[in-house]
């Protein structure tokens, strides 16, 4: 345990070192009622952190809104990608972005309120012990509000199929608010990461246990959006099932020949 936080997996280890300047990755598609806020939470929750707005050129004008939040304040930083990709590429070149960079620290946050920025510091304090740390709304202590009941059924079954099938021991691995030491993101890999919607996160999550790092889930509270649109759409669902299901598989194929899984 590790303030209030799961270990799910591996050893105790000896050699965390200190953190560095963190980073916050907040990628957004249409967040124009949404950015503003979020942003200036983020900068009063953690102080020293930077953030950086992954716009993929929203046609509501969320990328002019970060410019100038940007403009005025040189802890805040945009990415301006030319279309909409999903979530996981704007990640990905977030992450890129941030690596390229001396951040020690990248954390994931949507732009829509759902990811509280208070609990940021407890996600930073539970990351001094351990190389990945998910904002957990299913472990003790973690809840939603204002979640329709069909989402948080889709949400808890689409955590349980994956941790059954990939043999993952997290209780949230869909969920997007998290925080990588920068280590822990050089090794997982993102070259080959081709995920787009949910199971981005779960291919980071399994990726992220299968290379022996240690993963804890600090319990969050989840809020609902107020502002905007969900993204979320039966594509998302469709791509998770079927990555979900084929990494398992093949997993357990590999296990069955002595290979290693890819
Ligand atoms: N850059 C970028 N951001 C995206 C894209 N799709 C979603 N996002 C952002 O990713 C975050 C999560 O998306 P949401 O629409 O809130 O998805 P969700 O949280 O799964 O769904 P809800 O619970 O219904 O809000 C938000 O900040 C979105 O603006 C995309 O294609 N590109
Ligand atoms: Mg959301």
């Amino acid at each position: 345990m590790n303030d209030g936080g799961d270990r799910a997996s591996a050893a105790p280890r000896e050699e965390y070192g200190p953190l560095g300047t963190t980073l916050v990755i907040i990628p957004t598609y249409n967040e124009a009622d949404n950015l503003a806020p979020v942003v200036a939470r983020v900068r009063a929750a953690v102080p020293e952190a930077h953030v950086l707005v992954a716009d993929d050129n929203s046609p509501d004008g969320t990328g002019k809104i970060a410019d100038e939040l940007a403009a005025d304040d040189e802890q805040v930083h945009v990415l301006h990608r030319a279309g909409k990709e999903g979530l996981g590429a704007a990640y990905l070149a977030g992450f890129r972005w941030g690596l390229e960079r001396e951040y020690g620290v990248l954390v994931e946050m949507d732009a829509d309120g759902s990811h509280q920025p208070e609990e940021l510091p407890r996600l930073l304090t539970a990351l001094k012990g351990a190389d990945l740390v998910l904002g957990s709304r299913w472990v003790p202590g973690g809840r939603v509000v204002n979640w329709p009941r069909g989402r948080q059924l889709l949400s808890r079954g689409g955590s349980t199929y994956s941790r059954l099938l990939l043999d993952v021991p997290l209780r949230d691995i869909t969920g997007g608010y998290r925080a990588f030491r920068r280590e822990t993101l050089e090794k997982l890999g993102l070259t080959e990461v081709a995920s787009q919607g949910y199971c981005f996160q779960v291919d980071l999550a399994r990726r992220a246990v299968q290379s022996g790092c240690t993963v804890v889930e600090v319990p969050i509270t989840f809020v609902e959006r107020e502002h905007g649109d969900s993204k979320m759409s039966r594509d998302i669902v469709v791509e998770a099932l079927w990555r979900v299901t084929a990494w398992g598989v093949g997993g357990r194929v590999s296990k069955a020949l002595g290979r290693t899984p890819g």
